[in-house]
């Protein structure tokens, strides 16, 4: 397994649309264990194939305490979405950045296909359900931060130029 290398917000690369998942064959799975060991490494709840600068519909997640109920979802739809969802959410692609974002569904409800190419279909609240909709917009290529206020993305653009000096 290998801890793969995280696109960072602005980067270009986030911006691509991936395409659907037709191969289940080694070269995927290989991809997932590497995909989940750095979301945990991170660590995060959620990782989708675009922040790995994978253009492929495939995100994973795993909102349990012990690290042990990884989800994986390939070519994944949200099929239902109900209510307003009222938590904050963050991004491994902008780090140190959080905030609510509007337009969010408390509950949603998707249908994809898990690592063997099988079938199934979960309706997930809380945090679960916000991060299924935050790794549904990566492969759109989409980053969460793009919905909030000019304003917002100028302080968040100047607070990240920041950052990357202070680490370097
Ligand atoms: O680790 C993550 N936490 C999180 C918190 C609230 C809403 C969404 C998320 S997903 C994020 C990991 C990530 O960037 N996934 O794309
Ligand atoms: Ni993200």
């Amino acid at each position: 397994m290998a801890i793969l290398n995280l696109l960072h917000f602005p980067d270009e690369r986030l911006h691509t649309l991936a395409q659907p998942v037709t191969d289940f064959g080694p070269e995927l799975q290989r991809l997932i264990d590497d995909m989940a060991e750095t979301m945990y490494a991170a660590p995060g709840v959620g990782l989708a194939a675009t922040q790995v600068d994978v253009h492929k519909q495939l995100f994973i997640a795993d909102v349990s305490e012990e690290n042990n109920r990884l989800l994986v979802f390939i070519n994944p739809k949200i099929t239902r979405r109900e209510g307003e969802c009222e938590l904050e959410e963050g991004c491994l692609s902008v780090p140190g950045i959080y905030d609510k974002v509007a337009g969010r569904a408390r509950e949603v409800t998707v249908e994809a296909l898990d690592r063997h190419g099988k079938p199934f279909s979960l309706t997930a609240d809380g945090l679960l359900g916000l991060c299924i909709q935050h790794e549904l917009d990566h492969l759109l290529g989409k980053v969460f931060v793009e919905y909030l206020s000019r304003l917002k993305q100028e302080r968040i653009a100047k607070k990240l130029k920041k950052n990357q000096r202070k680490s370097m």
